[in-house]
């Protein structure tokens, strides 16, 4: 039997969104997380983190340095930090391993496990079943969500930043290495609301301009009764449409919820925005996710 049943697709379609469990086991989790570990034991913390500023001028470039960081990072395995971890000479003030708020965006590409988890038989099968005929992957992220600070996501649509004509090519897969749950900071969902179109685009400013990007149009209010809760078991998967409105809550609780995510695309008749932050390289162009 498939992985994804016939009733998942017909949810998957209905709300925006699904959740499937036991995707993982609890020890392919496990081994992804260590993994994590020993990235971020290792990494480089970036200039424009470390470096202490004093002029106004100077602040200027460590912000210019920051989206420079972020803008590039497509095809790049880069440390994304949560507020107020480093004091003003720029060193921790908190353990490094609780610093982050994610990894990006390439680790689908360039670390071995995340390779053979993003394109692992289950995983092909779930893109099979949705009928997807040439899907790419575009981004890969492993996100924290740390005890205490791990900070919310506002409501957003994936689309808004992974924009494509026609609409409907992008899904993102969030699969969980450690339960989720509504104490800890999981995806809340406004089922259905992937038929409604976007209101808010992310774009690319032109070049030489800054800031680098910018917003056409406002996200919408949305009514927070709207919202259900979509707490997931550690291993198992959701997968979300690229317009469905979704959000996480700040984690207040004392435990992680250690995410790896990444988003596929249609690429059959369908065009990529070239204003998207995030573009393929020539370094990394957005591998087929059908792979032997
Ligand atoms: O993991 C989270 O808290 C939010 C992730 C999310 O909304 C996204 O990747 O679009």
């Amino acid at each position: 039997m498939d992985f994804m049943t016939d009733r998942d697709v017909q949810k998957y379609q209905e709300d925006g969104y699904v959740i499937l469990d036991g995707l993982l086991t609890s020890q392919e989790c496990d081994e992804l997380r260590h993994r994590m570990a020993e990235i971020v034991e290792q990494m480089d913390v970036p200039d424009h983190c470390r470096t202490t500023f004093s002029t106004y001028h100077e602040e200027q470039l460590k912000t210019q340095g920051n989206a420079d960081y972020f803008i590039t990072s497509g095809d790049k395995i880069r440390f994304f930090f949560e507020k107020g971890v480093f004091d003003d000479k720029g060193e921790f003030i908190v353990p490094r391993e609780r610093s982050l708020n994610k990894v990006g965006h390439a680790l689908h590409a360039y670390e071995p496990l995340y390779k053979k988890v993003t394109h692992s038989p289950k995983i092909q099968g779930i893109a099979k079943k949705l009928g997807l005929k040439s899907p790419v992957v575009t981004q890969s992220m492993y996100i924290f969500k740390q005890p205490g600070i791990g900070g919310e996501v506002t409501p957003h649509q994936d689309a808004t930043f992974l924009y494509t004509e026609p609409l409907g090519r992008v899904i993102g897969l969030w699969i969980a290495l450690e339960d989720a749950t509504v104490n800890n900071g999981c995806l809340w969902f406004i089922p259905g609301s992937q038929n409604s179109g976007i209101t808010r685009r992310m774009v690319r400013t032109p070049k030489g301009t800054f800031p680098l990007t910018d917003f056409i149009g406002t996200e919408k209010t949305y009514d927070e009764d709207k919202f259900v809760a979509a707490p997931v078991r550690k291993g198992g998967v959701v997968l979300i449409h690229g317009e469905v409105v979704h959000r996480s809550a700040q984690n207040t609780s004392a435990d992680s919820r250690h995410v790896y995510t990444f988003h596929i695309m249609e690429s059959q008749s369908t065009k990529w925005s070239p204003d998207n932050w995030l573009q393929p390289t020539e370094e990394l162009p957005f591998p087929l996710l059908y792979t032997d």
